[in-house]
């Protein structure tokens, strides 16, 4: 770092030996378009659903949006030095498609490229990996206005969105995700309708989640053929999926919601199928009608690599008559077919998102992938933590983040010594950012910021993290 008054705050590296990761582990950091880019109406940009759910009262704690969020539109060259300081191998960062093509179809925004081109040029100088996020959930509003995601015109739409993009950074953008996590567009935005758009309809988050693919394997096509050296992927967000109990009923349970969480994308995008399991669970929601004859094989389009982010587990038990609703992701709606699923707290320390902390699911998760699914390259895109953050004479000490971190590195760690090709890992957040519907109130970021100011502080996690890449690696403990 910079600032020679702080130096890092190694902690528990200086406890015992390395552990080392292989040569040439790409370590990153990651962040999202609205979540900080601000600059909502310039250069050409228009609304995406993001803004729209955002202006919306009601829909964001304390009407906050994206509108200015970290100003990164406006301090993208001082962005890349400070990632240069920790000594980022990769940036993970997402193109804002409202930005680079206005309204969603049509011709390319010059402007809104250009912002992305001198951002991947500044990587690049700087010794950084790009790495190109096509979608990260904010869709052109004109395009929910036209259906959504429901709808399988917007399929081709991203194709071709996607063909823009590698065609202005194909050139020097090596590594590339179609879409991020979705799961979340699909189940959070059209099922429980806790994100944007702010839809509730399980059928329609059952047809997102099949034309969120089916665009996936188109760009990965239109991509193949324009960019045969490019590197492609899609992210997923997994879960392991636990039972409360062995009982038969909870066991059921347990194996509905994986199929809803995991296997629901994982299935059609490595094998080329949706799980039998999952299409007679949603019976009830919807006769898959929306499947054409040909998708699963454009879906199942060969990739290079897989994304995976990993933030928690699930545990779930039967139904209970009388239990009370529960919010965000455990909330039934997102859960079409299975709303009376329970989701089981263990009482197990939580982040301030009250996600339980369990490392031991990483590994898990990474060497499912791997042992019942692919060969391929993996890669976590994104793990991390929030927790409630205070700046003390100028620093920002977040011991919690940096042993989550701390935790979740050993137990990436188990999973290459297990055999796992894991090959990277980008922390969640490069700085603190527009937690969705959480707004500004929760903090991921290893780098702080102070929204009155724009002020940005590097907390102990990124210094701690800055001293992991140099030594790629971390002490055992
Ligand atoms: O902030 C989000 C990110 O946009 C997607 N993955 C989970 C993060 C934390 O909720």
């Amino acid at each position: 770092m910079s600032n020679p008054d702080h130096p890092p705050a190694v902690g528990v590296l200086d406890q015992g030996p390395e552990l080392i990761f292989p040569p040439g582990f790409l370590w990153g950091a990651a962040t999202a378009a609205y979540q900080i880019e601000g600059a909502a109406t310039e250069g050409g940009r228009t609304p995406s659903i993001w803004d729209t759910f955002s202006h919306t009262e009601g829909r964001v704690v304390a009407g906050h949006t994206g509108d200015v969020a970290c100003d990164h539109y406006h301090r993208m060259p001082s962005d890349v030095r400070l990632m240069a300081e920790l000594g980022l191998k990769s940036y993970r960062f997402s193109v804002s498609w409202s930005r680079v093509q206005p309204g969603g179809t049509g011709p390319a925004n010059a402007e809104g490229l250009d912002f992305y081109r001198r951002l991947v040029d500044e990587l690049l100088g700087h010794g950084i990996e790009p790495w190109l996020t096509l979608y990260h959930w904010d869709l052109p509003q004109p395009l929910e206005d036209a259906g959504g995601w429901p709808a399988r015109d917007t399929a081709a739409r991203f194709a071709d969105y996607a063909q823009l993009v590698a065609d202005a950074l194909g050139d020097r953008v090596t590594y590339w995700t179609t879409l991020n996590e979705p799961w979340c567009s699909a189940f959070l935005g059209y099922g429980s309708g806790v994100h944007a758009p702010g839809r509730s309809d399980g059928a329609d988050a059952v047809r997102a989640g099949h034309h969120l693919m089916l665009g996936h394997g188109l760009a990965v096509q239109a991509l193949r053929a324009s960019r045969p050296q490019a590197q492609l992927g899609i992210t997923v967000n997994l879960y392991p999926v636990t039972p409360a109990t062995d009982a038969p009923a909870d066991l059921d349970a347990a194996r509905r919601i994986d199929a809803l969480a995991n296997r629901f994308f994982l299935d059609p995008v490595l094998r080329g199928s949706y799980p039998a399991d999952l299409t007679a669970d949603l019976r009830e929601v919807t006769d898959f009608g929306h499947v054409r004859d040909g998708d699963l094989a454009v879906i199942s389009t060969p990739l290079d690599l897989v994304g995976i982010n990993y933030y928690s587990r699930h545990v779930v038990a039967a139904p209970v008559e009388g239990a009370e609703p529960e919010p965000y992701w455990r909330s039934p709606s997102c859960w079409p077919g299975s709303e009376d699923i329970r989701f089981v707290t263990r009482g197990v320390p939580v982040t301030d998102m009250n996600w339980e902390i369990d490392a031991p699911g990483l590994t898990e998760t990474l060497r499912r992938v791997h042992d019942e699914y692919t060969d391929l390259p993996l890669y976590v895109t994104e793990n991390g933590s929030a927790f409630v953050d205070a700046v003390v004479d100028g620093q920002v000490d977040d011991a919690d983040r940096l042993a989550y971190f701390d935790a979740h590195l050993r137990a990436a760690h188990e999973a290459i010594s297990a055999g796992v090709p894991l090959r990277g890992y980008f922390a969640w957040s490069l700085m603190d950012n527009f937690e969705w519907a959480w707004g500004y109130t929760k903090r991921f970021g290893m780098v702080w910021i102070d929204y009155d100011s724009q002020a940005r502080i590097p907390k102990s996690s990124a210094r701690w993290y800055a001293e992991v890449i140099r030594r790629n690696g971390l002490a055992a403990q």
